[in-house]
């Protein structure tokens, strides 16, 4: 008897102490936001090299864009993508005083109350930086429902809810040409002046560094200026570049490129084209029709048809754009010449009423100046506080 009142109380501690085990495990497993946010706690912001440091330092002392403080609160950064300095030095003229950025922050700058008027100030200050009107509208329609249900409270949540909305308008995809097939054909299209040739010059720099073959198709063969430019290109990056003889048909350069391309095991034909045409051929007619051929010489080509914006045209870029993706199929956008406008607001209203994917974007002319285009990097870089201003505050 004795024995079997003790084999009863050892049988109910084994089941309690079981019961109580698998309680504890559900209880951690339920609580995965609160490991999240340890995790998050501990990750520490990308560190920056000495040499990284002084480009930041160097940058900020023009640069006046910097998140508001909310109530006089320091507001930390958010963690930095990598290598958000370049992008943001490229940035420059957008995040000054009298640049996009610049005049965002200067209108929320130690303001603890918010003017009511503040939304027709963005407002303002969005249509003046090429944003579009369209796209103007839409951001605004959600500021001022913010504002109007007092979720908007202060300069910081304004200034976070328009950060929200870019990167909602930028992400939509973009980022560095896949080189899958081989050869990848590119075909670079645009107006003239915007930076084909140029950005075709730091592509090649680029996947050469990468270890891809990279070839050079020589495919404005209306000015004898466009094949010499693109040979300078060739000999500095150290890649071949095919050409045909001046006013030849610009398709059959690009045909003979990517047969070349495929008896020498090339990865990437880059195939420029000019921007204005000299004959009587319309230029959407010529780059149909070079399209075509491309298809001839290798399947599924052009693998990709990025066309080539000039930032500084500021609502003419997205007029362009619209006008080429009638035309042919694109699948990206470079935008180049970024360092040059104070506005910078177009890539917004490209993205938001195009859906046109961003590739790259030009900051400057030279080999290293054309950056991947990142969502997160390019907001950070554009709204973020540089690494002083976060030590100032
Ligand atoms: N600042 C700056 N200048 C750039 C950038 N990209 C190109 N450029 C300059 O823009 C000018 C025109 O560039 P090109 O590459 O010749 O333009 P394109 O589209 O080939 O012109 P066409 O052949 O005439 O159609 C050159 O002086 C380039 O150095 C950039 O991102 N920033
Ligand atoms: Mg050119």
């Amino acid at each position: 008897m004795t024995y079997a009142i003790i084999a009863v109380v050892v049988l109910v501690v084994i089941v309690l102490f079981v019961l109580l085990s698998r309680k504890q495990e559900q209880g951690e497993a339920g609580l995965p936001s609160r490991r999240v946010e340890a995790r998050a706690k501990s990750v520490k912001p990308a560190h920056l090299t000495p040499e990284e440091r002084a480009k930041e330092a160097e940058a900020a002392k023009k640069d006046t864009a910097r998140p508001p403080e909310a109530g006089g609160r320091s507001v930390p950064a958010p963690r930095a993508p990598r290598d958000v300095a370049a992008m943001r030095k490229g940035l420059a003229k957008a995040r000054s005083e009298s640049g996009f950025l610049g005049r965002l922050a200067t209108l929320f700058a130690g303001k603890k109350e918010l003017d009511p008027e503040i939304a027709d100030q963005v407002e303002e200050i969005l249509l003046s930086s090429d944003v579009g009107v369209a796209t103007t509208h839409a951001i605004l329609a959600r500021l001022r429902e913010g504002l109007s249900k007092h979720e908007l409270s202060s300069s910081q949540a304004v200034w976070d809810a328009l950060r929200t909305e870019a990167t909602r308008i930028l992400e939509i995809g973009g980022g560095r040409i896949q080189v899958g097939n081989k050869p990848t054909v590119v075909f670079m299209v645009g107006v003239n002046g915007t930076g084909k040739t140029t950005t075709i010059g730091k592509l090649a720099t680029k996947f050469k560094a990468e270890g891809r073959s990279v070839l050079l198709a020589a495919g404005d063969t209306f000015r004898a200026a466009a094949v010499q430019q693109l040979e300078v290109w060739g000999k500095r990056v150290g890649c071949e570049v095919v050409k045909g003889k001046e006013g030849a048909d610009p398709g059959a350069v690009i045909f003979d490129a990517i047969q070349k391309a495929k008896q020498s095991g090339i990865d990437l034909v880059l195939a420029d084209t000019a921007g204005r045409l000299q004959t009587k051929t319309p230029l959407m007619d010529e780059l149909k029709k070079i399209a075509r051929t491309m298809q001839k010489a290798a399947e599924g080509a052009p693998h990709e048809t990025l066309l080539v914006l000039d930032a500084t045209n500021g609502q003419n870029a997205t007029s362009q754009a619209k006008m080429f993706q009638e035309a042919i199929p694109l699948t990206g956008i470079v935008l180049t010449k970024l360092d040059g406008t104070a506005k910078g607001g177009v890539i917004l209203g490209i993205c938001d009423e195009l859906k046109i994917p961003v590739r790259y974007v030009g900051l400057g002319e030279r080999a290293d100046d054309l950056r991947e285009f990142i969502a997160d990097e390019f907001v950070e870089a554009l709204f973020g506080a540089s690494a002083e201003e976060t030590v100032a505050a």
